[in-house]
C-alpha cells in the first residue's frame, strides 16, 4: 500500500474538501439564484416560485385626514418592484401566496404581477401589461386553484412584481416607522400536470374618474363627494367604460372572482352584474379588531358565460365628513377561461364535485343543496 490516496488522514481530508465544496455549491444556490425552487412534500415535481420586490430601505408613516389627500401625493405611497423573472420552462401555477417582510400587511396598498409580452392589457389597452395576479390591502393573501385549472406560464414569458405601499397613521393605518420592506409571492407551480388542462386569464374591471388607462397609469380613482351616504358609481356612468365592464368573446367560465375598494375610508360594497342581473356582491369586514384591517372574501364562482355576455360593476361609498374623499377604489378581479368544449368539461366538473349544473349559480350555493 504505497498509495498516498489510501492513507487514512489523506483520504479523510479529502473527503473533507469534497464535502465542503458540495455544501459551498449548495449554499449558492439557495442564497444567490434569484429564483429559490423548494420543492414540496408529496410532490416529486412540484415546487415554488419565488419573486420580491426591491426592498423600501425606510418607510416613515404619514398623516392620512379622511379624503383630505390622495395617492398621488408626493410621499403618500411607496412604489417598488421586482426584477424580470423569465420562466425556464412550461408551468402551471396551482397555488398563489402574498408575503410581506418587515411591516404588517395594512401598510401594502396592493400587489400586481404583470406579464410583460408586449400584449396590451384586454380591460386597459393603453397600459402595456397584462395582469397575472392582483392582491390588494383588503383581499385575501392568496389562493388556490382547483383542478382542472391553472395559471399557465410558458416557458420564456417574463414576469413581474410591482407593489404599492401606504403607511398611514391610525385609524387608516397601524402607523410607526418600518425599514427594509418588501413584497413578494408565492407560487406554487407544477410542470407536466395532466390533470391541469385549463388556463385561466386575468381581468380587473376598474371604476374611474377621469379615466386613468388612456394615460398609461396603473391606478384609477374616483370623487366621493362630502356629505354623501350610499353614494353609488356604476360601470355606464363614467367616462371610459371600456375598462369597466368586459363583454366575453368566446363561451368560458369565470373562476375564481374578488374585489378591491378602501374600506378604512368609506367603501362599503362592491357588486357584479352579468347581462344586468347581479351574480356577487363583495362586502368588506373587519378582520381584526384594529380600525384599520379588513378583508373583503374572494369568491369561488364557477359561472359559466356565453359569448356576447357582458359583465359590469358598482361599488359603493359613504363619507359623512366635511371633504370629498378624492382617492376612492372599486375594482372587480376575476379569471376567465374560455372553453369551447365548456360541456364536456363541466359536466367532468359537476361529476367530480358534486355540484349545481345551473349556469349562474356559485359553488357556495349550489353546494347547500
Ligand atoms: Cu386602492
Amino acid at each position: 500500500m504505497n498509495d498516498i490516496f489510501f492513507k487514512p488522514n489523506v483520504f479523510a481530508r479529502v473527503v473533507a474538501v469534497l464535502f465542503l465544496i458540495l455544501l459551498a455549491a449548495l449554499l449558492f444556490e439557495y442564497f444567490f439564484d434569484p429564483r429559490s425552487r423548494i420543492p414540496e412534500p408529496g410532490h416529486a415535481e412540484s415546487n415554488i416560485i419565488t419573486l420580491t420586490t426591491a426592498t423600501v430601505p425606510y418607510m416613515p408613516p404619514h398623516e392620512h385626514t379622511l379624503g383630505g389627500d390622495s395617492i398621488f401625493d408626493l410621499g403618500h405611497g411607496f412604489y417598488t418592484k421586482s426584477s424580470t423573472l423569465t420562466i425556464d420552462r412550461d408551468e402551471w401555477v396551482t397555488g398563489v401566496q402574498l408575503v410581506i417582510a418587515n411591516a404588517p400587511k395594512a401598510v401594502l396598498h396592493h400587489l400586481n404581477v404583470y406579464i410583460i409580452d408586449g400584449t396590451p392589457n384586454p380591460v386597459c389597452p393603453g397600459f402595456p401589461r397584462k395582469e397575472m395576479i392582483s392582491l390588494g390591502q383588503d383581499t385575501p393573501d392568496g389562493f388556490d386553484i382547483a383542478t382542472p385549472y391553472g395559471i399557465f406560464l410558458k416557458k420564456g414569458t417574463e414576469i413581474q412584481v410591482n407593489a404599492m405601499f401606504h403607511n398611514a397613521h391610525p385609524p387608516e393605518g397601524p402607523g410607526g416607522t418600518y425599514k427594509n420592506v418588501s413584497a413578494g409571492i408565492k407560487l406554487r407551480v407544477v410542470q407536466n400536470d395532466p390533470t391541469r388542462t385549463v388556463p385561466l386569464e386575468f381581468y380587473r374591471l376598474i371604476i374611474d374618474e377621469p379615466p386613468h388607462c388612456i394615460k398609461g397609469e396603473e391606478v384609477g380613482v374616483f370623487t366621493v363627494p362630502a356629505h354623501t351616504i350610499g353614494f353609488t358609481k356604476t360601470s355606464d356612468e363614467i367616462t371610459d367604460i371600456g375598462h369597466a365592464q368586459f363583454t366575453f368573446q368566446e363561451p368560458g367560465v369565470i373562476s375564481v372572482m374578488g374585489a378591491h375598494m378602501h374600506p378604512l375610508e368609506g367603501g362599503r360594497e362592491v357588486d357584479v352584474f352579468l347581462n344586468g342581473k347581479q351574480i356577487e356582491s363583495y362586502i368588506p369586514k373587519h378582520s381584526s379588531t384594529n380600525e384599520w384591517d379588513w378583508v373583503t372574501h374572494s369568491t369561488f364562482t364557477f359561472i359559466h358565460v356565453n359569448a356576447g355576455d357582458k359583465l359590469t360593476m358598482s361599488v359603493k361609498y359613504d363619507n359623512p365628513t366635511d371633504e370629498p374623499i378624492l382617492d376612492a377604489m372599486g375594482m372587480v378581479g376575476f379569471y376567465f377561461s374560455p372553453e369551447p368544449d365548456f360541456q364536456s368539461s363541466v359536466e367532468s366538473l359537476i361529476h367530480a364535485l358534486g355540484l349545481s349544473k345551473t349556469p349562474g349559480v356559485p359553488i357556495s350555493d349550489s353546494q347547500a343543496d
